[in-house]
């Protein structure tokens, strides 16, 4: 079957607060939607959001890269199979590939009359528990704790590298007695650290019962020379280095426990290379939102539940953020997690909050 029509809408949302991104405080949250269409009218779609300071390409690159990309689709035979998604689009900028593979990936879905998560899967997981975002000021942080606890996570994950590290300590020794001794607890450090001040609170932490901690120093290089001295008392997980390294390179990281995954940074393709090399080195794979709409989360939970031996909690808890929703069935985290029964087979679209991009410049 053909790719009959693709075409590509932006979309601008108010978020309920401000969202800091590399020291820089943001009020809306913009990206595009990408929509492709086969020749008997099934749909498929997909978010292209690069994310400030985060992202290697700005909105704007990404948008010219669509724009480029589209007009080069129609006609063209859909792919048969996830393995064939990689060739197509290698050369675009990892949002990019994440929107098209995912629409792309949803039009498989609807001509096989299957799910997502089902082609990417033999066996998904029904359903798939979200980790809880802890992030912000200390008194914020309790109290969105409680909340979170009230709703059902049983997975937490706690944003640390504040400017003053005793608040950290204190903060994680806080939410551990919160949420209980069961309770997953995640850290964040986001890079913050030279490695003396990294081994300094992995000590003060290490009876907290700490799943990991994500990227605790300010580079891979000294990361893996910290993983290499064997001195650091924390399981660690890479998320920004995995911007910086190839897929077959995981193996030579020692030490690592987990890899977080954002395929608006990555591509889907290439996270799903990441999650098999995690596979063979039986590793966990966290399949995290990079701020997607609804769009982009329901892909994200179709992907979670494809991957990992057993239900691995994932990082989709960012929804909170915007005010409103491109989704018409808003994706609902109950009990702690999403079912993945209840997604969408493609997501219904609100059009009043989507503008026309037209092609060409
Ligand atoms: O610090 O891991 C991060 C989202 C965008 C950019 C960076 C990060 C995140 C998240 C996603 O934390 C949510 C999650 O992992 O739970
Ligand atoms: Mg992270």
């Amino acid at each position: 079957m053909k790719i009959a029509t693709a075409t590509v809408h932006s979309y601008r949302l108010a978020l309920t607060r401000p969202l800091v991104l590399g020291g820089r405080p943001y009020n809306h949250r913009e990206g595009l939607i990408v929509e492709i269409s086969d020749e008997v009218g099934n749909c498929g779609i997909g978010e292209v959001a690069p994310l400030p300071a985060f992202s290697q390409e700005s909105l704007d690159e990404a948008a010219r890269a669509v724009k480029a990309l589209l007009p080069r689709l129609v006609g063209r035979e859909l792919p048969t199979s996830v393995e064939m998604l990689r060739e197509v689009f290698n050369s675009s900028p990892a949002s990019v590939r994440f929107g098209i593979e995912t629409a792309v990936l949803y039009l498989m879905a609807l001509q096989q009359g299957v799910a997502v998560c089902q082609l990417l899967s033999r066996q998904p997981h029904a359903r798939v528990p979200v980790q809880g975002l802890l992030t912000g000021d200390v008194a914020g942080v309790l109290e969105t704790t409680e909340a979170l606890l009230n709703n059902g996570y049983a997975t937490f994950k706690l944003k640390v590298g504040r400017e003053n590290m005793r608040e950290d300590v204190d903060l994680v020794r806080q939410v551990r007695t919160l949420v209980g001794k069961t309770a997953l607890l995640r850290l964040d450090a986001n890079r913050s650290w030279q490695v003396r001040e990294a081994c300094f609170f992995a000590g003060e932490v290490a009876d907290q019962t700490i799943e990991y901690i994500e990227e605790p120093v300010k580079s891979l290089p000294m990361l893996k020379t910290m993983l290499d001295r064997r001195g650091f008392v924390l399981p660690v997980a890479l998320d920004e280095s995995l911007q910086e390294i190839q897929p077959a390179a995981l193996t030579s990281v020692n030490g690592v426990e987990a890899v977080v995954l954002k395929p608006t940074m990555l591509g889907l393709s290439r996270a799903l290379e990441f999650a098999r090399a995690a596979a063979e080195m039986e590793i966990r794979a966290i399949v995290s939102s990079s701020f997607e709409t609804g769009v982009g989360l329901t892909a994200l939970a179709h992907l979670a539940a494809a991957l990992n031996k057993s239900v691995t909690p994932a990082g989709l808890d960012t929804l909170g953020w915007f005010s409103e929703d491109l989704l018409d069935t808003p994706l609902a985290v109950s009990d702690g997690g999403l079912d993945i029964s209840k997604l969408p087979v493609c997501p219904e679209l609100r059009r009043h909050l989507l503008k026309e991009v037209r092609g060409g410049d």
